[in-house]
């Protein structure tokens, strides 16, 4: 399968249980639970989840195991994009072709469906960790965990308030390095490492997947700056500090090295190998 064969199935499956999980537009209230599915339905390339299907397929089990995990970090993603958007963030009109949830629903829905989304992410990890549920539940609570971790105040959360923070004259390349770590690369280990602990890898395989998705999780990063590069804007960019070719360079060796972490996986970290390079190769 190609890697876009791979992310529509993954968006299929991802799809049908986030569409189950989401209040339906129906009940009340209305606003609340339209805005919540405004940014979700149609989604994004749906990445987070297929690494999470990836990541149990590279412990060799099967993808579906890893669907709470590929709800929940979908669910964050989410949430973040909403609340990036906002006057107060980022102050966006338009998201993936369509007015973002503000301008569609007003600023305080738009917030409060965010942080719906946000836990609803941890209500359904907290549900496959339930006696009955479809998980081992130590192994769905340890998933949950770092989950929160990387959504908080030392991952997505802090990372946002630095590059909120960002400093032309004070930056250098750590610095640019810690906040795509904080603010990307965090949410891309959880994916894959929640979606291996859920398919019952073990410590050895978790600490390499984490280590491999933290390193194209940056290199994503750059490879995004890199496409979004615009001369002259003052944002928190390796190209603005070391321009595009080095830039892209860096990306390079990012992906060589998480590739290499991925080689005692064989053929069963083949998806993820694929999602990584689709990840850091994109053109658009
Ligand atoms: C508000 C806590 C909080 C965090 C916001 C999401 C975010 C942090 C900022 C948005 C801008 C940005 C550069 C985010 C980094 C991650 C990133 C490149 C997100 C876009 O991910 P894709 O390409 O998006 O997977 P789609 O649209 O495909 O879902």
């Amino acid at each position: 399968m190609d890697v876009q064969g791979y992310l529509e199935e993954s968006a299929r499956r991802a799809d049908a249980a986030l569409d189950q999980r989401l209040p339906s537009v129906a009940t009340p209230p209305r606003g609340l639970h339209g805005a919540m599915r405004h940014l979700l339905f149609p989604g994004g390339k749906r990445l987070r989840p297929a690494l999470a299907f990836a990541g149990a397929e590279a412990v060799g089990a099967m993808p579906e195991c890893a669907l709470p995990v590929a709800v929940a970090v979908e669910l964050i993603h989410t949430y973040s994009l909403v609340h990036d958007d906002l006057p107060c963030m980022d102050d966006d009109d338009e998201r993936r072709g369509r007015p973002t949830v503000h301008i569609a629903y007003g600023e305080a829905t738009a917030v409060l469906a965010g942080d719906a989304l946000l836990a609803l992410a941890f209500e359904t990890l907290a549900e496959a960790a339930a006696p009955a549920g479809p998980v081992e539940p130590m192994r769905a609570l340890a998933a949950l965990r770092e989950l929160a971790h990387a959504a908080g105040a030392a991952q997505l959360v802090g990372g946002q308030a630095d590059d909120l923070d960002f400093d032309p004259a004070r930056v250098d390349e750590a610095w640019v390095d810690s906040v795509h770590r904080r603010k990307t690369a965090a949410l891309f280990a959880a994916s894959v490492v929640g979606g291996a602990r859920l398919g019952g890898g073990d410590e050895g395989a978790l600490s390499a997947l984490r280590r491999a998705a933290l390193a194209f999780g940056v290199a994503f990063q750059i490879a995004d700056d890199v496409l979004d590069d615009a001369p002259g804007t003052q944002e928190c960019s390796l190209v603005s500090l070391i321009g595009v070719d080095a830039a892209r360079a860096r990306a390079q060796a990012l992906l060589d090295e998480a590739l290499a972490l991925l080689e005692p996986f064989g053929g069963r970290a083949d998806a993820l190998r694929m999602l990584a390079r689709f990840a850091v190769g994109r053109t658009r």
